[in-house]
């Protein structure tokens, strides 16, 4: 499944980002490392459903589909603990660092109320350095993967032997997902191509990691707590220091209290939507009626959406370029063999071609394939074709398959 890992420092909101969009009741709290331990929880990236411009009603199984949004499954793990000097396996640090080799990309929570210090302790609003925040977490990444290479500086200079220097460097950092294209990417880029490996100095491994991390884990910086006043200005220098499509606002805490509130059966909402209705029977008590007013005036008013359900999206959809494909056994009907109509929608990256995407429904499908149709056309489909957001395929085999759900 695909994993998204929240880093930042503490108490810029990971765990309520975590909290929120998995809904799992994990303590929240000002103290440093509240989170003993790496936190994983399911959440959801969502689209527009193609149940109604194919006009049908679904039945999903593997996901779900609410006010004809489809929300697919994903993994969430919540890393806290990332320090100053946390790569030297200082406090927590390295096993924290290791929950990010697992990760496909990154969300780093900034408090960008600047509410927080340094150390990630709480103090005025205003009196924080967001961006010092997010370049001190980055650096430490970097400071990590340089570690590990030069820790494996003999090792990979003898795996030459036999191997290309990017194949060797990939094996070496493979606990993070490395792929030799990835190396080879990051040496251009990081103009070291003409430079011999053994003779690389500190500041050009440095330079490597630096060019490397945003490869291996694309990562959305999220400007939490977009409620505070204070927020607005830093907002604007964290766009432009990293881009505005690597920065998303948004308000963790305004969402988990809408998420408890629809839970409790106070109002309406559905995640990522704009509005939220208070339930005519809801008997809201003033705390809980001055929180949604807050909610309404100081986040909705003025950004829309409380931003946790599009920084999801934003990462799975725009910086992994993955896209949401729907299998399906009966392509007149979009069934599947129990007649569910359009039962599961799988998330695969840009570029998958019917046979992947057979080879990950089921091995069977692939070992029995013989060709795809698209389901919404009844064209049939060319083996190296690449599939689209949101196709409905449908897959001939040589003897019928039953799709196994997982
Ligand atoms: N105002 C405001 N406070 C928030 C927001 N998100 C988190 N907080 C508060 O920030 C503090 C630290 O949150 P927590 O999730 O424990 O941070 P972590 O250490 O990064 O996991 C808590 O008091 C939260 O209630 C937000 O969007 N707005
Ligand atoms: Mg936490």
């Amino acid at each position: 499944m695909l994993t998204i890992g929240i880093i930042g420092k503490t108490n810029t909101g990971k765990t309520t980002f975590f909290n929120a969009a998995t809904l799992l009741d994990e303590k929240i709290s000002n103290f440093p490392f509240t989170t003993k331990k790496p936190n994983m929880g399911t959440a959801y990236v969502c689209d527009i459903c193609v149940h109604k411009e194919l006009g049908v009603n679904d039945n999903p199984q593997n996901s779900t589909c609410i006010d004809g949004w489809r929300y697919a499954p994903i993994r969430l793990i919540d890393i806290p603990g990332l320090l100053r000097d946390a790569w030297t396996g200082r406090g927590l640090g390295n096993k924290f660092l290791s929950a990010i080799g697992q990760a496909d990309a990154l969300i780093h929570v900034v408090d960008a109320s600047g509410s927080i210090d340094a150390e990630g302790q709480i103090t005025q609003p205003g009196n924080g350095n967001p961006i010092q925040d997010a370049m001190d977490i980055e650096f430490e990444l970097n400071k990590w993967i340089a570690d590990i290479i030069e820790r494996n500086t003999e090792a990979i200079i003898h795996q030459t032997n036999s191997l290309s220097l990017e194949e060797a460097m990939a094996q070496n950092l493979s606990a993070l997902k490395v792929k030799s294209y990835h190396v080879k990417k990051a040496i251009i880029q990081s103009n070291l191509h003409k430079v011999s490996f053994k003779s690389w100095k500190l500041d050009q491994t440095l330079r490597f990691s630096a060019n490397l991390l945003p490869i291996i884990k694309p990562t959305l910086i999220v400007a939490n707590k977009m409620d505070i006043l204070t927020s607005e200005k830093y907002f604007e220098t964290l766009a432009s220091y990293y881009g505005q499509k690597l920065v998303a606002a948004c308000s963790a805490k305004s969402e988990l209290i809408l998420r408890r509130a629809q839970k409790a059966g106070l109002v309406q909402y559905t995640p990522g939507q704009e509005i939220f209705k208070i339930n005519k029977k809801a008997r809201l008590n003033p705390q809980q009626q001055s929180a949604l007013n807050y909610i309404q005036k100081r986040v909705m008013n003025r950004y829309f959406n409380t931003g946790i359900q599009q920084a999801l999206n934003i990462v799975v959809f725009k910086l992994l370029k993955t896209n949401m494909l729907y299998p399906v056994s009966d392509e007149h009907k979009y069934t599947d063999h129990k007649n569910n109509i359009l039962p599961d929608v799988h998330l695969l990256p840009e570029g998958t071609t019917p046979i992947d995407l057979a080879k990950h429904v089921h091995t069977k499908l692939a070992e029995n394939y013989v060709l795809a149709i698209d389901a919404k056309t009844g064209i049939r489909l060319p083996k190296e074709h690449t599939l689209n957001h949101k196709d409905v395929i449908k897959f001939v085999t040589r003897k019928p398959v039953k799709q196994k759900r997982k």
